[in-house]
């Protein structure tokens, strides 16, 4: 087990300034043929004269240097390197080797999908396919020729733009096709598709007056689900003009949407590779989340055009140099396309609920880490979430004109370059004449902070005063805790709900905290204020603050800031269902919700507002997970019970009105237009609350809903209430539903994982069963996501059952799938690093787990770096 670390980067020794590949496909045996133009690094120190490439799993054929064979003395081939001993300054190497797709089942390289061929190299997949400096410093030019059968792979996909004529027919009923990038690429960017597709196709207009083809690709049969895909294609090409002042640069734009896929979407220059499940969307088969996923992640893709392709990182420590950006883009556009409101909430509680957890385990990380064993490890929550989050700091702290500055000084300095996250914050720094040297920290520590608020009113001075502490109680190693530069939105309420003026005319402002303890005064304050804390979550840190009930419920009535208005909400449903859970575990009296909140939940479901879609987070109680997250051990029994009689409590108190409400949105709007979408997210939580209730009547209704439905978004919430009742009822319904969509792989994904959260107490054996059903596949990461994911990540109350069954369970299966797949079975492990946040009990069943894991042979550095990282 190898670790690498930043600290030890230094520049090529060499540089490919040409890479022509030429590859004859077929699924069991494809031939590489490469050709680079290989120079060495003018700006390398070191003096090692020889040339170390990449490659994985291949079959060496022929090696030539400026158009000779190599002798084996020449060169040194192991299963990782091809070492040319003492090459010149300046020479073409040509490679052959073979690979075989059809066995390529980690999905990493060139790999078949169904009946088609097709690659992920992000991020180092490349060297699955050639012997190459497969580091993204290294940015070659690349030409691809593609021959294979004609009726087999009609079409023929790579970067840049199509060169020649379109397919040239050869012999053997083969045919070829040519590509040209003239972007200059790493290899994680390089991409190629064969395989016998039907295509949508479209144009887009740049602001410039460039026509650009826009093509989807998809097998034949679902070719009906594409139209989505393509109006967010052209809705995020305009966004990114207008936001952020992007234009595209090649002449066309294609999207291939792929079943066996390993992670969401890769934005390959000019030819992003999709999984099916965020491209497809038809309102027969999809939610409205679905289609709202599908817009985020097209968006996401195709904003990396600029930040991450034209300029990219430098090595892989600098991933969230391209991710956490590139996330802060796509939450933008989808806010723009949207509601801000809900977008922002959306995104909180994922980080919140997730990021977080990750955070405080033994798996924590700084946004840029300082070490890896296997990379492939480090696409998470933190790099992505966590590093948007940063990025929305600096956009905070130089407002909307001046962040904007610092992107265009940053798009045009690096143009063409693979650049670090320090280069970013300087382009920022240089456009602003700002100074960020203490703002960094954030990308070096890990863990969340914690800051407490205190607040003083002065009667006789009209002042008021908030004092801040900040704290970074992180678990991992880095000792020196820093204080971080933490922008805090605030705003203050007078008895009334009115917002006060602070410092003349603005009713928000934000405070850049900046040591360790600091206080701020606001002046002319005639009475003791509401303070309106972390506005729109300023700031990813926990927030520690004493409200009076009161006061929670006044800002939930009245807080202008959308966010904190919810928060509030929030905030007053945690602290009674952890009372509760404090109720049940010491056997005491649950205590009442008391009036004034259920008469403000009343008052909020009687009063429609504009926005449907935050109307109904206003009213959704927070999740279990994360509440789960905030507790220090979570006891999953007592906290679903208290989540379960809040819920009941609100539902029963307000029985009419969640049921008028039910009615009113209830086949109202039919389309995917953000109204109808409201009103449908509106009616399902009135749907979940009744529920709650647990009466025949109610049960009918959803019974009714589940039969009757015309889209999915209703088909499948009254099917994820039907899957916690007993399964000797809900069986039929699965049944049923199952039979309907037997042929739409994306639907039976949800499928199988609505079975595999269920509550029922049969939960793990149904589990089980659905591994064994026809239609799972281990070497399917949707399917695996689905059954084995879905258990492990979204049902806690049978994962943890306490006679370890759940755990061995997922371990069972990560060691089954850790030969099949390593990156997907590493993600599985992830589930089990959790283990501080249980009972002693609990504690020793998941760690035996671990234990089991790591001791097995063999295992994949993936694995084995989660598991062993877990156990510390
Ligand atoms: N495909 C992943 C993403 O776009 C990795 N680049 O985030
Ligand atoms: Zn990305």
């Amino acid at each position: 087990q190898k670790t690498i670390y930043l600290k030890d980067y230094t520049v090529p020794e060499f540089l490919i300034s040409k890479t022509e590949l030429h590859f004859d496909l077929s699924a069991d045996k494809t031939l590489v043929n490469s050709r680079l133009n290989i120079y060495r690094n003018p700006d390398c120190k070191k003096t090692n004269p020889d040339l170390v490439l990449m490659g994985e799993e291949l079959t060496l054929i022929d090696l030539k240097v400026d158009g000779e064979r190599l002798h084996p003395e020449h060169y040194t081939l192991d299963d990782k390197t091809l070492t040319i001993h003492n090459p010149s300054a300046r020479f073409v190497l040509e490679i052959s080797n073979h690979i075989n797709p059809s066995t390529n089942t980690a999905l990493s390289g060139l790999y078949k999908s169904n009946t088609m061929l097709c690659t992920q190299c992000e991020a180092e997949g490349f060297r699955r396919i050639t012997w190459f400096l497969d580091r993204p410093d290294v940015m070659s030019i690349f030409s691809v020729t593609m021959v294979a059968d004609k009726d087999e792979y009609p079409v023929l996909l790579s970067n840049g733009n199509r060169t020649g004529s379109p397919n040239i027919a050869l012999a053997d009923n083969k045919h070829a096709a040519r590509w040209h990038d003239p972007f200059p690429k790493p290899s994680y960017l390089f991409a190629l598709v064969a395989g016998d597709l039907a295509c949508l196709k479209d144009s887009f207009t740049t602001c410039s007056g460039r026509e650009v083809a826009l093509e989807v690709y998809v097998e034949e049969h679902d070719l009906d689900k594409t139209s989505h895909a393509m109006q967010s294609l052209k809705n995020a090409m305009r966004w990114d003009e207008q936001a952020f002042g992007r234009e595209y640069d090649l002449d066309i734009y294609m999207i291939v949407a792929v079943s066996h896929f390993n992670m969401g979407a890769m934005e390959n220059k000019g030819l992003n590779i999709f999984n099916t499940k965020y491209v497809l969307a038809s309102e027969k088969t999809a939610t409205d989340a679905d289609f709202e996923n599908v817009e985020a992640v097209i968006g996401h893709e195709y904003f990396h055009n600029w930040s991450g392709n034209r300029v990219t990182c430098r090595d892989w420590f600098q991933l969230s140099l391209k991710e956490g950006f590139t996330v802060f883009r796509d939450q933008q556009f989808t806010a723009h396309q949207t509601s801000e409101a809900v977008k922002r909430i959306k995104d909180v509680n994922m980080l919140r609920t997730h990021q977080f957890a990750e955070d405080a385990g033994p798996l924590s990380h700084p946004i840029r880490p300082s070490s890896f064993v296997e990379i492939n490890n480090f696409y998470t929550l933190t790099i992505y979430e966590k590093g948007a989050e940063v990025v929305r700091m600096l956009h905070t702290l130089l407002g909307e004109t001046g962040f904007r500055k610092g992107c265009d000084l940053y798009f045009e300095r690096y143009d063409g370059q693979a650049v670090t996250t320090e280069d970013f914050v300087t382009a920022l720094e240089d456009a602003n004449n700002a100074n960020f040297e203490q703002f960094k920290q954030w990308y070096s520590q890990a863990g969340t902070p914690t800051v407490t608020v205190t607040t003083s009113y002065n009667q006789n001075e009209k002042t008021y005063t908030v004092s801040f502490e900040q704290h970074n109680n992180s678990p991992s190693t880095q000792a020196d805790k820093e204080p971080l530069v933490i922008p805090i939105r605030l705003g203050l309420l007078d008895d009334n709900g009115k917002e006060l003026n602070l410092h003349g005319e603005q009713t928000s402002t934000v405070l850049e905290l900046t040591k360790a303890e600091q206080s701020f005064t606001f002046t002319d304050i005639n009475t003791e204020p509401t303070p309106s804390i972390l506005r729109g979550f300023s700031a990813p840190i926990k927030l520690q603050q004493t409200l009076s009930i009161e006061q929670k419920i006044h800002l939930f009535q009245h807080d202008k800031d959308a966010f904190n208005r919810w928060e509030a909400g929030q905030n007053c449903l945690s602290y009674f269902i952890f009372k509760t859970i404090d109720a049940i575990q010491n056997h005491h009296k649950v205590p009442p919700l008391p009036d004034e909140l259920v008469g403000t939940f009343r008052a909020i479901l009687q009063q429609p507002l504009a926005d449907l879609a935050y109307q109904s987070l206003l009213l959704s109680l927070p999740s279990k997970a994360y509440l789960a997250e905030q507790m220090s051990t979570i006891d999953i029994d007592a906290l679903y019970q208290a989540h379960r009689i809040v819920k009941q409590t609100l539902a029963s108190s307000l029985q009419d009105l969640w049921l008028a409400h039910y009615h009113a949105n209830h086949h109202v709007g039919a389309g995917t237009d953000s109204q109808s979408i409201a009103q449908r997210s509106f009616k399902n939580l009135c749907l979940d609350y009744l529920m709650a209730l647990e009466t025949d009547e109610v049960r009918s209704m959803c019974i009714q809903q589940f039969e009757t439905a015309r889209n999915m978004t209703d088909q499948i919430a009254a099917l994820a209430e039907l899957s916690h009742l007993d399964t000797s009822i809900n069986v039929s319904y699965f049944d049923a539903f199952y039979q309907q969509w037997k042929n739409e792989d994306l639907v039976i994904d949800k499928w199988f994982a609505l079975q595999a959260c269920s509550e029922t107490t049969d939960a793990l054996h149904s589990v089980k069963k659905l591994t064994q059903h026809p239609d799972f596949d281990m070497k399917t990461p949707n399917r695996v996501r689905s059954v084995i994911g879905a258990f492990a990540t979204a049902n806690p109350l049978h994962f943890n059952a306490i006679d370890g069954s759940g755990y061995e369970f997922v371990a069972d299966n990560i060691l089954l799938l850790d030969s099949i797949n390593p990156q997907v079975a590493a993600r599985l492990a992830n589930s089990l690093s959790h283990w501080k946040k249980f009972d002693s009990t609990r504690q020793q069943l998941i760690k035996a787990q671990l234990s089991r894991i790591q001791a097995h042979t063999p295992l994949s550095k993936d694995v084995s770096e989660i598991v062993s990282r877990s156990l510390t």
